[in-house]
């Protein structure tokens, strides 16, 4: 399943596959960009099928619903929702356009790696554990980005070394898209990545 969204800011791919032999994947992301930002959530439910949808389901609803609070608020309303579910590792990210800043939060082992032209790389550690509906606290990240900028958020089904090079080396969500299928084939897990460049 591909889904796109773009705007005249930034252009996003997202790529999902279930873990063979399921029906119902264990992952959910959304993704909406308007003229002021653009927002972005990943969640791997804990185990795989219905449950596991359920918990991660459950997440993007929350963002799509509530997506122009900010990336704390929407973490701590997630971890609410969570209580009578199994749980999930979720990452929530929010890039505001006016001043190019990055806020990122997150729970477990989503993965972020953004790329700016100028060279360098920003790559939030992943902070054990998941979110359950337990009362916790989230850091919040906030880093600034460049026009040219280019992002990878994937569910650990993506089992990939090279991610750096690949958003450095490749010029076009397209392309990334591409470069990452051969990755896409022996999965052993529900697997999700969204790719996008800021323009
Ligand atoms: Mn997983």
């Amino acid at each position: 399943m591909i889904e796109r969204e773009t705007n005249e800011r930034v252009r996003a791919l997202a790529f999902q596959l279930q873990k063979k032999g399921k029906v119902l994947c264990g992952d959910s992301f959304f993704m909406k960009t308007t003229e002021d930002y653009f927002v972005c959530s990943l969640a791997d439910g804990l185990g795989s099928g219905e449950l596991a949808h359920e918990s991660s389901q459950a997440i993007s609803d929350l963002v799509e619903m509530h997506h122009e609070e900010n990336v704390e608020q929407l973490l701590i309303r997630c971890n609410q929702a969570l209580k009578e579910k199994r749980g999930a590792t979720v990452s929530i990210f929010k890039m505001a356009f006016a001043d190019q800043q990055l806020s990122y939060g997150s729970i477990g082992n989503i993965r972020f790696v953004l790329y700016n032209p100028a060279g360098d790389f920003v790559y939030p550690l992943p902070v054990l554990g998941y979110m359950s509906g337990k009362p916790q606290k989230f850091k919040i990240n906030s880093y600034s980005y460049q026009p040219g900028a280019k992002f990878i958020v994937h569910s650990d089904g993506l089992k990939i070394s090279a991610i750096k090079s690949l958003l450095r080396d490749y010029d076009t969500v397209e392309h990334i898209s591409d470069a990452l299928e051969s990755y896409t084939l022996d999965r052993d897990d529900d697997l999700t990545y969204i790719v996008g460049q800021i323009f």
